[in-house]
């Protein structure tokens, strides 16, 4: 049989691309939409053949007055074989295709790079190889003020960089329940679970003339990112495993930059930042979907002002809120559950080093400003205040 994936990849048609919207980003994404198509196209074809010669049978040898009723024949060799054998050497082939597809998105090639996928209820966090992770997020919507300045707005998704045109492999470990990442353009998720590594690999596209995006060069004094257009492509990340309450949110942005750009990046994250600015950039990470900065309460209680005061605890308890009580509240959250709170924090125990955990805890001290560059007029965030 001469049916190939690869080169009904290679041509897509324009039913591939009307039903899978033509982004596949990689060829073995589009490999997948060929497969697809071509298990479709299979199955109209059979369903025409099987339907319209039954129909055509049941009129032309309908009940007829005058017409003796004959005993059906029971058996025929030639048919019996004809149709055993097509359909089941069908099936193989699609069998050994998809087969052979899958077994190309679950082993990546040996030299891709590897990148450490976190997930715990409702995040995503992905660690380089130089053990650095982007604190960068993208917002959901973008508004133009009167005087022309665009303002970003609405949720905040993490923004996730991998150079162009490169094997990735993903090693995914998830902190409390099943969760499954998934990439659209690339035609694959894969389940992301407690206990034991996941993964899969992908081939990023080369960038084309066209893409670009709105890309942080630099940082406001107030924190807020200075954009510019440069060339790359965004993919959504979505979470494909319904795993609670904020499940929809369980958003990421892959980024696909010029090798440059990407090199660039993950050595800027990988330098060493002071504690407050460590403890700023996990909380953006990993706790901002359920602690606000600002009062708001969400899912777990806001972190304004709770250092050095009383707090209440569901047992009906109260306890001073010091460093040990922050460290306690992190690694094991259900010891003292605050009141009115559900217990519905995951355990950061084993994901956060004791240097995270101190940056955390000057962070939540005072969440508004560094401590340390107070009074100086440095770069960093917050300090205009
Ligand atoms: C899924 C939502 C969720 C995430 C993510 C989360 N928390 Fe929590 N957190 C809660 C809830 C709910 C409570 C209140 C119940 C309790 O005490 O266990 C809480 C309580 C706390 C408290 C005690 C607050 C107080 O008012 O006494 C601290 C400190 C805390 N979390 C730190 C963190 C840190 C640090 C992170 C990120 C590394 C984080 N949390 C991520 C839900 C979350
Ligand atoms: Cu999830």
């Amino acid at each position: 049989m001469m049916l190939s994936t690869t080169t009904l990849a290679d041509s897509p048609s324009i039913l591939q691309d009307w039903i899978f919207g033509g982004n596949a980003a990689s060829r073995a994404a589009a490999q997948s939409d060929a497969m697809f198509l071509a298990i479709t196209w299979f199955s109209i074809i059979s369903f025409v053949i099987v339907i319209g010669f039954a129909a055509y049978c049941v009129i032309k040898y309908r009940r007829k007055p005058g017409v003796p009723v004959q005993p059906s024949p029971h058996h025929h060799t030639l048919l019996e074989i004809i149709w055993t054998v097509v359909p089941s050497a069908s099936l193989l082939v699609f069998f050994v295709l998809g087969f052979r597809g899958y077994a190309d998105k679950v082993v990546a090639p040996a030299n891709a790079m590897e990148l450490k996928v976190d997930a715990w209820k409702w995040g995503w966090k992905v660690t380089y190889p130089n053990g650095a992770s982007s604190p960068e997020q993208k917002f959901l919507s973008e508004q133009v003020l009167n005087d022309g300045l665009v303002q970003q707005t609405g949720l905040q998704y993490p923004i996730f960089y991998v150079p162009e045109d490169s094997d990735v492999r993903l090693r995914m470990h998830s902190q409390d329940v099943i969760h499954s990442f998934w990439i659209p353009e690339f035609r694959t998720k894969m389940d992301v679970i407690p206990n034991r590594y996941t993964g899969y690999g992908f081939r990023t596209p080369k960038l084309k003339a066209g893409d670009t995006v709105m890309h942080q060069v630099d940082v406001y004094p107030d924190g807020s990112p200075v954009l510019a257009e440069v060339s790359g492509r965004d993919m959504w990340i979505f979470c494909a495993e319904y795993c609670g309450d904020e499940h929809s949110r369980m958003a990421a942005t892959l980024r696909v930059v010029p090798r440059e750009v990407f090199e660039e990046k993950v050595a800027e994250w990988g330098r060493p930042k002071s504690p407050w600015l460590l403890g700023q950039t996990i909380w953006k990470q990993q706790c901002q979907i359920c602690h606000s900065i600002d009062g708001k309460p969400g899912t777990g209680p806001t972190w304004q002002g709770i250092y050095g005061t009383e707090g209440a605890f569901a047992d009906g308890s109260t306890h001073m809120r010091d460093e040990n009580y922050i460290r306690e509240s992190i690694l094991n959250p259900n010891e003292k559950v605050v009141a009115g709170f559900a217990p519905a924090m995951p355990s950061f125990q084993g994901s956060l080093s004791e240097e995270d955990l101190e940056g955390l805890i000057m962070f939540i001290k005072s969440p508004d400003r560094d401590p340390t560059t107070a009074g100086e007029d440095g770069d960093s965030a917050g300090s205009e205040g």
